[in-house]
Formats: C-alpha cells, structure tokens, sequence
C-alpha cells in the first residue's frame, strides 16, 4: 500500500483536502496528483504547507474534462474520486444541471479514462449514505439495500456509484464504493449546517433550523471518514461497496447538534430561527449499517460531543479562513436561499 501514486480528484474541498494531507503524512512514499477545478467550495489553501511537498502535484483541470484527465490517468496506482457538487441545498434550486454534469458525467470521463489507458489502476469512488434515502427508524441499510435518493444531489451521486460499479462488471476494473454519512470538523465550507451554525453563532447570527430540526445525520469528524477510505484501499475488495457511518448512540437531531453548537459557543437560544420550506424533500432520517466495513477494523475515534467541541475552538481559532468563504457570491447564495443577506 506505501509508495504509491495517487490521482485524487476535488482535493482542494473539505473531505478531498484531509485525505491528501492524511496521506502524504502517513506514507512518506505517497505521491498525490490532485485535480480541482477549484469551484467555490475548493481551495489550495486547505492543504497549509503540504501544497509543497515535492510529492505533491496540483493540477487546476476539470474532471469533464476528458483531455485533462487522459494526461493524468496513465501510471496511476489508484484513482481517489471526491470531486461533487456537494450541497444539497444548491442542487434544489436553478442549478440542478451542474450536478448531473459534475456528478455523474464527471465520474463517467474518469471511468473511461481508466478504462482505456490504465484497466489495472484502483478506482476508489467517493459516496454517500444519502443515496438511501429517508430510512424509517430503526432501520440500518446494509450496502445491498435499496437505493432510494430524494434530492437531485443524491440522484446524482446514486447515479455516478451505479456507473462505476457497472464498469467494474463490464469492463473488469478495480472499482469500490465507499458510502458515508455526514462529515464535520475543520476546513468544512460554512454553506453546511454545523459550520453555518457555528460561525454565524460567534457573529451572532441567526442559526436557520429547518422543518422543526427533528431530523437525524449520523455525524462523523472528518478524519475518522479519511482513516475508513484508507481501510476500503488497504483491506477491501474490487466491486464492494462500503458504508461508512458513526452510529451514534443515542442518534441525534438536528436540534440537538444546534443546542451543543449553543453550548460550545455560549452563544442564546434566540438565535434559533425556524424556518419552514428552504429543503423541498427534506429527509428526516439517515443512518447506515457499517458492519462490513468494521470488519476489517475500522472504527471511528470521536465522539460527536468532543468533535463538536473541537469544531467550534478550530472555527473561532480561524476567522479569517471562513469570513474569506463567506466572500460575495456566497452572500448572493445566501439571499437567495434564505431570503435574508446575512450570512
Ligand atoms: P466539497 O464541496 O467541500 O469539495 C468538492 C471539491 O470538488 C472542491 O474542491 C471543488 O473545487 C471540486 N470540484 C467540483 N467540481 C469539480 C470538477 N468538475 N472538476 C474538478 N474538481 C471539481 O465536498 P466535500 O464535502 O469535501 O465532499 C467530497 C466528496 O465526498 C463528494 O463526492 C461528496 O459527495 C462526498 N461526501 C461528502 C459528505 C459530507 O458530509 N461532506 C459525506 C459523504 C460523502
Ligand atoms: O441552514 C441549514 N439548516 C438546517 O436545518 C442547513 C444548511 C441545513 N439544515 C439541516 C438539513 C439537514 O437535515 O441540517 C441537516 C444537515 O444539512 P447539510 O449540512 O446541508 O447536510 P446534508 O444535506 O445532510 O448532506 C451532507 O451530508 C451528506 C453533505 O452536504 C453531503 O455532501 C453528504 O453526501
């Protein structure tokens, strides 16, 4: 497993960018080649000093791209897929498109790359446990489970696991299928609900808790996610899904993430503002079995009241990297979902 060179896709974002640093440091040998088009939600400054490592290479390309991504594919160990269009809330709007074209023809341009110049490269695919859908408690999809996806981002993303998994049938290749659910912690853009809330709790903002906040996300810190995919890479198996999941016990609402947002912040209760009608389709519960997957030892390392607290001291510890984030068009997004300019 040490030593090898990896073509990572969207590692400039949140999830992308902990998985190159995680890699580069734990393997001396690792050689990162990484691949963002550097949207909105991507930036090299999430790799701090690892961006000069002789052993890292970016290239500024887009993976629909297929000139780009033929340059890059050929000797290859593994292809590391994380590039999306990653937000639920932007899917539902007016830019739907881009998420089919990000999401699944982007996957379909990197596929067939493989396919045609390096069959014998790894294909890690990087999914979601929202391609499930809205589970009724207490139910744990297993990887063999229906998939039911409501929003068009989850379509997306379920469409861009099946291609992958159909070219591993039809065309032989190495290909897995990781499926997590939600990620927290450090470098998460502040369109998602906990940094959202967090930061707008130290400006003293508005927190804008949807439908209630009964809703339930199997929350898992950002670095336990990256330590599962390298367990997928180093003990799993060509054409097998993994769902990776925290399955928090006592499983908790969106309310109660926000009262712990609260706490950590010292920031009022009237702040809460509910809101009604900003996710059409909302599902109210997601969690998955990860059995499979901890079988081969994995385990995630924090609990979700530490992470929390650990989240709110690295976000009030660097003001400048999330105001930088919340820059114009970002407010543009936000008047336009919330109907309110601040953000
Ligand atoms: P993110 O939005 O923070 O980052 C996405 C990255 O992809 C950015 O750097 C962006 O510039 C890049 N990108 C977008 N379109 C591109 C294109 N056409 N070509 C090249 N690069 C492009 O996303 P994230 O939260 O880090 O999620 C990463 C992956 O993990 C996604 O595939 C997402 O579906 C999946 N996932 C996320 C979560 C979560 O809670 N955030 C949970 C499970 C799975
Ligand atoms: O302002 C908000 N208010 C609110 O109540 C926002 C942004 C969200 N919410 C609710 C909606 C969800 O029930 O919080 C919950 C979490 O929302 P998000 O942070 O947008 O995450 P989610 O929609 O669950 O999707 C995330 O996890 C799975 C990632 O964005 C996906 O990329 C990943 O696949």
């Amino acid at each position: 497993m040490n030593g090898q060179k990896i073509l990572v896709t969207g590692g400039c974002g949140f999830i992308g960018s902990q998985f190159v640093k995680m890699q580069l440091e734990r393997d001396e040998s690792a050689q990162i080649i990484n691949l963002d088009l550097l949207t909105y939600a991507g930036d090299p400054s999430n790799l701090g000093t690892w961006a000069d490592s002789p052993r890292y290479t970016f290239v500024h390309g887009d993976i629909r791209d297929p000139a780009c991504v033929d340059a890059l594919v050929p000797g290859v160990d593994w292809v590391v897929h994380f590039a999306a269009e990653s937000h639920v809330d932007r899917s539902t709007g007016t830019r739907a498109g881009e998420f089919v074209e990000t999401n699944v023809l982007g996957t379909f341009v990197l596929l067939d790359a493989v396919k045609r110049l390096n069959p014998d490269a790894h294909f890690l695919q990087i999914g979601t446990d929202e391609v499930y859908g809205d589970v009724a408690a207490p139910g744990f999809p297993d990887e063999s489970s229906r998939l039911e996806p409501s929003s068009p981002y989850s379509a997306s993303k379920a469409g861009a696991d099946q291609l992958a998994l159909a070219f591993a049938i039809t065309h032989g290749l190495d290909v897995r299928v990781s499926r997590c659910t939600n990620n927290y912690g450090a470098f998460q853009h502040p369109e998602k609900l906990i940094p959202l809330f967090i930061t707008n709790a130290l400006d003293g903002l508005a927190l804008p808790l949807y439908d209630g906040g009964t809703q339930i996300r199997d929350w898992l810190r950002v670095s336990d996610h990256c330590h599962a995919l390298r367990t997928i890479m180093e003990k799993g198996q060509a054409g097998e899904i993994y769902n990776v999941g925290a399955n928090q016990d006592p499983e908790r609402t969106n309310r109660e993430i926000t009262q712990m947002i609260l706490d950590a912040t010292g920031a009022p209760q009237s702040l809460i503002e509910d809101r009604q009608g900003l996710r059409p389709g909302h599902d109210q519960r997601y969690a998955v079995s990860s059995q499979k997957l901890r079988q081969l030892g994995w385990s995630p390392e924090l609990d979700i009241e530490s992470g929390i607290e650990e989240t709110v001291r690295w976000y009030t510890d660097h003001r400048s990297w999330w105001e930088a984030r919340k820059d114009e068009s970002y407010r543009a997004y936000y008047a336009e979902h919330y109907g309110k300019s601040d953000p």
